[in-house]
């Protein structure tokens, strides 16, 4: 008999909460009230706030409030850590340089294409490790996983040019998997996918010489002109980020999702729940966060293994409750119809129900502090990427070749914990809100009888004014869910459909706003389309990766139309974004002609010639700019009249 798997425990358990309490506790009922109000807009995850204040449960926000002040160096991007040469700051009038002799143009474009190119990579990776499997699957070494959607893998095989006549499913997948795993090299100088821009799109990626290459190679190359002593430009150092960020969006980010949609189905409009009210009393509940899918379908398969569910009759509890958070979350909603725990700021507070048996997670967002939240509870945290090793978790080397038998030991270890809750620190004193996901663009066409044409229609006339892509984190510099949700609000009542992903489209789902009655909310024109089609006026697209269908949508919209992306109303937003990964997927949509406003300051305010850069001299170049506006009432502002020009210059 085969030997069962254990996992092997990143140092000792942190027992840490003792700690925190005593720090903590210096608050008053007062403040405790004022704090929770300020944190955040979820009605679900005020309770759990206050309660995280009252115990000494350290989060997120506490966090932040420690690190204030912060250094106004660093903030307007100003201070190198580069080399070995400094740390260096400029400090007008005499610090102007640093020791290498780079200004603050230059130390501030090279931080940022630091963070995008970070961005990029985390993403791109990701995309690597589902092709892999897909082309592991091809060649018999990957068993665990099989074809989901064999149509899709086909439509994919033919736009990379492959023959799909009389070959089985592994075949093609091998063929494919192969196929794909070359837009990763240096082999060729274009990406086969990102073929699905548009041609005025390439034409301008031509024109700027940011026609993106290699996967990897933009990446690698991004790191090496921040070696010091390569970059000097700060204008030629950022448009090789817009290449970078392409190759993210159109390469590595559109083959995470593509591929996951072969192995795992291609999401169709479902319903389910959200926010913390889905983690269930009587059942063992285990959250599964990251952002592979990889593993998390597989946490699913096996939870319903007959001798997994047989332990669950053994210790007592009514069933498994799996529940998402963050993209990983996003990735089972959208596919699945797994309730939905929250968004990046929820992710502590669901340990803080009591009744959570485990936290799996791969990588990605995932806070390295969740082992000493998890220490004031009975949760263990299951880490499972060689790529982030937590300390204070219990650790499973995740593979594909043996996926299941590693879900199977996780889904077992979280069901033995069952017995070690403490049922008087249970707490759930909310109920989760309905939402309907499931709009990829497969299903966006499907919805719409098959084609755009009705879509078009609409926006032609007018009763749809334009769509805007809202996407990216929480923040701690803005209330968790206020700007996601403001903006979102405003733009559906002027008329404008919202298409969202990651945790954005999670703060909408928590607010109601992905239910089909929110089309009550919507203004005269976008509210009787979305009744009449059964459709939310905020659509669901899926994970951060998935940032790729709403490329691919923009895509369709413009193929139909024969234009380039940059000519549609249509634009981005990214109100309450953190991590680099945004960045990436705010430079693609620039890149690709999408004007994008940020709710965050990049730090960049050391440098005028950035922040002109990017707010003004990028239309020269790709059509489109960034804008920063923190408020989300006048982000909408700046977006509608973005919206009405576009329509103006197509002449609707
Ligand atoms: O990739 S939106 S906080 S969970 S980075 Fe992270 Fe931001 Fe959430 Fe998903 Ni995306």
């Amino acid at each position: 008999m085969k030997e069962e798997k254990k996992p092997q425990i990143i140092r000792e358990r942190i027992e840490v909460c003792e700690l925190d309490r005593a720090r903590l506790s210096l608050m008053n009922p007062e403040l405790i009230k004022q704090k929770r109000e300020n944190r955040t807009i979820d009605e679900a995850a005020k309770p759990f706030i206050e309660l995280t204040m009252k115990e000494g449960i350290e989060t997120v926000w506490d966090r932040h409030e420690m690190q204030q002040p912060e250094c106004k160096y660093c903030a307007a991007g100003i201070s190198c850590q580069r080399c070995a040469m400094g740390p260096c700051r400029i400090i007008p009038p005499h610090r102007v340089r640093g020791v290498c002799g780079a200004d603050a143009d230059l130390i501030v474009a090279r931080n940022l294409l630091d963070q995008l190119a970070t961005g990029a990579a985390a993403h791109s990776d990701h995309g690597r490790e589902i092709v892999l499997t897909l082309y592991g699957v091809g060649k018999g070494t990957v068993n665990d996983y099989t074809i989901s959607d064999p149509e899709k893998m086909k439509r994919l095989a033919r736009e990379y040019g492959i023959e799909t006549a009389g070959k089985s499913e592994r075949k093609l997948a091998e063929e494919l998997g192969l196929a794909m795993l070359e837009e990763f090299g240096t082999l060729k100088d274009s990406l086969r996918i990102a073929d699905r821009a548009p041609r005025a799109t390439r034409e301008v990626w031509k024109n700027a010489g940011i026609v993106p290459r290699g996967i990897d190679r933009e990446v690698v190359e991004a790191m090496h002109r921040v070696q010091m002593g390569v970059a000097a430009d700060y204008a030629n150092t950022l448009v090789h980020g817009l290449r970078a960020s392409l190759s993210d969006g159109w390469g590595g980010s559109s083959l995470a999702t593509e591929v996951s949609d072969i192995l795992f189905g291609t999401p169709r409009p479902n319903e389910s729940l959200v926010n913390l009210g889905v983690v269930k009393k009587d059942h063992v509940n285990i959250s599964l966060h990251g952002h592979n899918p990889m593993l998390s379908e597989m946490v699913v398969k096996a939870a319903k293994d007959s001798e997994i569910q047989a332990l669950v009759r053994k210790v007592g509890a009514a069933g498994i409750n799996l529940v998402g958070l963050c993209c990983t979350g996003n990735e089972l909603l959208m596919r699945k119809g797994i309730p939905n725990a929250g968004n990046h700021f929820n992710q502590e507070l669901v340990i803080t129900t009591g009744a959570l048996e485990a936290m799996v997670v791969d990588y990605q967002c995932i806070f390295p502090s969740l082992p000493r939240t998890a220490s004031c509870y009975h949760t263990y945290i299951i880490s499972t990427s060689p790529k982030s090793r937590i300390p204070g978790s219990y650790y499973f080397e995740f593979e594909p070749e043996t996926a299941y038998e590693t879900a199977k030991a996780i889904v077992k270890m979280a069901v033995e914990n069952f017995p070690n809750r403490n049922p008087d620190r249970v707490f759930i004193p909310v109920e989760p809100v309905k939402v309907t996901t499931g709009f990829s663009v497969e299903a966006i066409r499907g919805a719409l009888g098959g084609t755009f044409k009705p879509l078009i229609d609409q926006i032609a006339s007018g009763n749809i004014r334009g769509a805007v892509g809202i996407v990216g984190c929480n923040n701690p510099k803005v209330k968790h869910d206020y700007g996601h949700v403001t903006l979102s609000k405003e733009l559906i009542k002027r008329d404008i459909l919202c298409v969202e992903t990651g945790c954005a489209a999670i703060a909408s789902g928590k607010a109601g706003l992905l239910q089909p009655s929110a089309a009550s909310l919507a203004g005269p024109g976008l509210g009787p389309v979305c009744t009449s089609l059964g459709i939310p006026p905020v659509l669901h697209m899926g994970s951060c990766v998935d940032c790729s269908r709403i490329l691919h949508l923009a895509a369709e919209l413009a193929n139909a139309l024969n234009v380039g992306i940059h000519r549609l109303p249509i634009a981005g937003a990214a109100p309450e974004w953190y991590s680099q990964k945004a960045v990436s997927i705010g430079s693609y949509f620039v890149a690709s002609g999408v004007f994008t406003v940020l709710g965050v300051m990049p730090k960049i305010s050391g440098s005028p010639a950035v922040i002109s850069l990017l707010t003004e001299g990028l239309k020269g170049v790709v059509n489109a700019s960034f804008a920063v506006e923190p408020d989300p009432l006048k982000a909408a502002d700046l977006i509608s009249a973005h919206i009405e020009r576009k329509r103006t210059e197509l002449g609707i």
